[in-house]
């Protein structure tokens, strides 16, 4: 079958034919349908969030069951559904505790399936998989246990997408924390996932929602999405800014949600007294974030950190469907593009590039 393999950091992905093992006890052989270009695919291309390679990247899926692995009962061929990018065993302290999003099982066969051994592979060469969705190909194996079931009336791109920037935006703002209503809400970095954030903020009936992004694209895109205000800090400081729209106090919640340790801080010092800092992105590895220890202290902030929204997908991901299916949750303009499996690059290509809007890959 078809992947886009990464070989190298900094390099194009190579479209080219793999060969998949069945699954095995646990697992099951899906159809790709839908496979969304995230930036955190991007980081790893980068070398910024180091994976084993080579790789088949590509976390944000739907699919159809071709077929099952010994034991699988959850699902059956045909069955149309969500591969969430952190798999839950349901058995380690995290899941056992309700922090599906954090499976120790999963964090622990990174690159891997459950087992710690891979399906993927080219001739004698191992291939390793994205966080045990490798949708950057015609077809995947993942484990059971975290598929979700769709309803049919839910399109594959729109499902896509609800395997990560819905579920990681909206949760950072409904479970991560909670909005309270009317407080005062920034959103630092509106792609993909941010502009989820904003939704996820719009939904907890937030008052000002302020965008923040270096693009003015992006920030017009945000304005249908909850935005009431947008700044852009190549013309502003942003930090000053949000202070300004809330009445000299800062936000009661600042969302960063692109990935750098300037955007941490800043989202760290637009926060008012007693009022919370979420992190959503990851800064590249080796870059450290100041973070002013007197304000913490002195002005009860908080610095959170938000994993995949904080979701459970089994519980989380059935709500976002009905939030969509109500109209609550906008998933169809969110996406701007479709791409095919052959031209994955030119698809990194216009994220880096700013194209505003989630593309999506749905040829194989
Ligand atoms: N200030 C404000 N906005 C900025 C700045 C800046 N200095 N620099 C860039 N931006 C904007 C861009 O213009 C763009 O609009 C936005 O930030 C980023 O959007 P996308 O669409 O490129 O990125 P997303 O939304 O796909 O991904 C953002 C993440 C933060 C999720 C991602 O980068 C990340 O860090 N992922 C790692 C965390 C993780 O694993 N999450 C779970 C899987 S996504
Ligand atoms: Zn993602």
């Amino acid at each position: 079958m078809k992947a886009a393999v990464l070989y190298e950091y900094g390099q194009p992905l190579v479209v080219e034919e793999v060969e998949l093992d069945p699954p095995k006890a646990g697992e099951v052989h899906v159809r790709v349908a839908a496979a969304g270009v995230c930036r955190s695919d991007l980081h790893v291309m980068k070398g910024e969030a180091p994976q084993p390679l080579p790789i088949v990247l590509g976390h944000e899926a739907s699919a159809v069951v071709l077929d099952v692995g010994e034991g699988v009962t959850s699902v059956k061929p045909g069955d149309r559904i969500i591969t969430p990018f952190v798999s839950s065993c349901g058995r380690c302290t995290s899941c056992l505790t309700g922090h599906a999003n954090l499976c120790d099982a999963h964090s622990a066969t990174a690159g891997a399936m459950f087992d710690g051994t891979t399906r993927l592979h080219k001739g004698e060469q191992r291939i390793h998989h994205m966080s045990k969705v490798t949708c950057f190909a015609q077809e995947a194996i993942v484990p059971d246990k975290s598929c979700v079931i769709l309803p049919d009336d839910v399109p594959m791109p729109q499902a896509a997408l609800i395997g990560c920037c819905v579920t990681t935006g909206v949760g950072a703002a409904t479970e991560s924390v909670q909005v309270r209503p009317g407080s005062t809400v920034a959103v630092i970095g509106c792609g993909g996932v941010g502009v989820n954030v904003l939704q996820g903020a719009r939904l907890q009936n937030a008052g000002k929602i302020i965008a923040v992004d270096i693009n003015e694209g992006a920030l017009e895109f945000a304005m249908r999405f909850g935005a009431t205000h947008t700044v852009n800090p190549t013309q502003q400081d942003p930090v000053q800014r949000v202070k300004e729209i809330t009445n000299g106090l800062g936000v009661d919640y600042a969302f960063e949600v692109f990935g750098s340790a300037e955007t941490v801080t800043n989202a760290f010092n637009m926060v008012r007294k007693g009022g919370t800092a979420v992190v959503v992105g990851l800064a590249p590895a080796d870059e450290l974030a100041g973070v002013d220890t007197v304000a913490l202290v002195r002005q009860e902030k908080t610095l959170k950190g938000s994993y995949y929204g904080g979701a459970r997908p089994a519980v989380d991901m059935p709500s976002i469907i009905e939030m969509y299916r109500s109209g609550k949750i906008n998933i169809d303009d969110l996406i701007t593009r479709q791409y095919k499996l052959d031209d994955i690059n030119e698809a990194y290509a216009d994220l880096e590039r700013g194209v505003v809007g989630r593309g999506v890959i749905t040829e194989f």
